[in-house]
């Protein structure tokens, strides 16, 4: 199973997110369908299923541990990253706290194999893939408010229409 953690950006947001795309951005690399949107927390790769439930206990703990709290992100500014040819959307600030939580379950990911993040934790959707060029600014500028009450595990299937992401589970945050 490839599986990644992230926020999910609920379907009246992320038809808004489109609509504001097809508005205001060129056409740039490979458009992500919008059922497609989500926040990354951390990615994980290929997990045995066998080691699924494991790795469910150990973020139950580190929940139970260390709760992390719920809140929202003003999606207000977009960007460019050359080498993975991403163009995204993301918020400026973010909660210290979503970033801790990044951070844990990164670490979560470490432990059963998966390569620790080197860069900055930086809160995005991804809008394009494959972008050779960066994109021209905007020519309106986003403000979506994307509240989060929980995180899920995804699992990143191949289907014969492209890639689709299936809820695993879930974790709720407090308040
Ligand atoms: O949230 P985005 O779209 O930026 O790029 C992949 C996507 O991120 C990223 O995990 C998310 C769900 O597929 N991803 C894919 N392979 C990766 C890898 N080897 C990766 N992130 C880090 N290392």
């Amino acid at each position: 199973m490839r599986l990644f953690f992230a926020l999910e950006v609920p379907a009246d947001l992320a038809l808004g997110i489109a609509d504001w795309r097809a508005r205001a951005l060129p056409l740039a690399g490979r458009e992500v369908p919008a059922a497609n949107f989500h926040i990354t927390l951390a990615f994980i790769g290929e997990l045995a299923e066998a080691a699924l439930d494991t790795l469910c206990r150990e973020v139950d703990a580190q929940i139970a541990a260390r709760p992390a709290a719920a809140g929202q992100l003003q999606l207000d500014q977009v960007g460019y990253w050359p080498r993975p040819g991403i163009f995204w959307l993301g918020p400026q600030t973010w909660p210290d706290t979503l970033g801790g939580l990044a951070h844990k379950l990164g670490g979560l990911g470490a432990r059963h194999g998966s390569e620790r993040r080197r860069d900055r934790f930086q809160p995005h959707v991804t809008l394009f893939r494959h972008c050779t060029t960066p994109p021209p600014a905007p020519t309106e500028l986003p403000q979506f408010a994307l509240p989060y009450r929980e995180f899920l595990l995804m699992e990143s299937r191949q289907g014969r229409h492209g890639v689709r992401y299936a809820p695993v589970a879930g974790w709720s945050l407090g308040d």
